[in-house]
């Protein structure tokens, strides 16, 4: 007989912090998560990732495996240091996963559809490994406009094709409108990690513009095919920096709107690799796109380390 307020206290692990969850994934088991080929079943979620604190996300494997080793070393995790990184999705071959302590790292493709399902199966898998508070990263390349090219640009809000800050699902025929709402806080934390004369670069607050396209989506006149005139591209291009534009990519709408939809606090973080008033073609030498590259995971890893280590 146990003496009352003597009972031996239970460790039972929290919840996820994820909200809106979709109540049937209770009925799953187990829940796969297909493009990752990861199982619920074959996998303990809350012991290999319920540390997870950061999740960042980039277009391609290469660019995540640079980055998860990079981390690796600003984070100061050097017992694994010459060990070689693990693909946990590689099973899957669709999208490359890493893990370095705290910090996850998956590449999400291109455009909305693809980093769409890869933010459905991480969530999940959050939400399994009952993660508190993660905070999401997406980290790219994008055309800019009206903006020195080598600049990171911090998205202050996602707008899509037809410049609506939202993010379009069609459900059962009808368009759902999700509002692409980022974290204003987050975004100047961001931006105040940078220093502009040190860095050699400038790192600036302001809107995208995702397109579902790289070409007639993005107003370039060097796709096959093109349904209007250079005058008319210029004119474009003039009216949305009017509008506070300064890059545009393919997957911010859907990150914002789907980070958001969690609760997950996000930001989105790209270098702009052309003036995309001067040209559509991308000329820069590739060894000079590979430094710009790793502009937007510099400025992350500057706040994972103050995050982590109050540095
Ligand atoms: C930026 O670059 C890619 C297209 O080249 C796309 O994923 C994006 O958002
Ligand atoms: N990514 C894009 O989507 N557009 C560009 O112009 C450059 C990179």
């Amino acid at each position: 007989h146990i003496k009352e307020g003597c009972e031996a206290k239970e460790e039972v692990p929290p919840e996820s912090t994820m909200s809106n969850m979709n109540p049937y994934i209770e009925c799953l088991n187990p829940d796969i998560l297909y493009h990752l080929a990861l199982s619920t079943d074959t996998t303990d979620f809350p012991k290999m990732f319920g540390d997870v604190r950061f999740v960042c996300m980039g277009g391609t494997a290469a660019r995540m495996l640079k980055f998860a080793n990079f981390i690796m070393k600003e984070i100061g995790l050097k017992m694994n240091s010459g060990v070689k990184l693990k693909d946990l999705a590689e099973d899957a071959n669709r999208y490359a996963l890493y893990k370095v302590g705290p910090v996850l790292c998956a590449s999400h493709g291109i455009g909305g559809p693809s980093i769409s399902i890869l933010l459905h199966e991480l969530i999940k898998l959050m939400h399994h490994a009952k993660c508190q508070n993660p905070v999401f990263f997406r980290m790219g390349t994008s055309g800019g406009i009206n903006v020195e090219p080598g600049s990171v640009v911090i998205t202050s809000e996602a707008l899509d094709g037809q410049l609506r800050p939202v993010h379009e699902v069609v459900v059962h025929t009808v368009p759902e409108l999700r509002p692409t709402k980022l974290d204003r806080d987050l975004a100047q934390e961001l931006k105040s990690l940078s220093d502009p004369c040190h860095d050699g670069y400038d790192t600036i607050i302001g809107k995208t513009l995702c397109a579902n396209d790289f070409y007639e989506g993005q107003s370039r006149l060097d796709g096959a095919f093109c349904s209007y005139t250079p005058e008319k591209k210029k004119a474009f291009l003039e009216q949305v920096a009017g509008q506070g534009v300064l890059n545009m990519e393919m997957e911010s709408t859907a990150f914002a709107a789907i980070t958001n939809q969690a609760g997950i606090r996000s930001a989105v973080v790209c270098v702009t690799i052309l003036d995309r008033l001067e040209s559509d073609q991308i000329t820069t030498p590739l060894e000079i796109l590979k430094e710009w590259d790793s502009r937007p995971q510099t400025l992350i890893a500057r706040y994972m380390q103050k995050v982590l280590f109050d540095i």
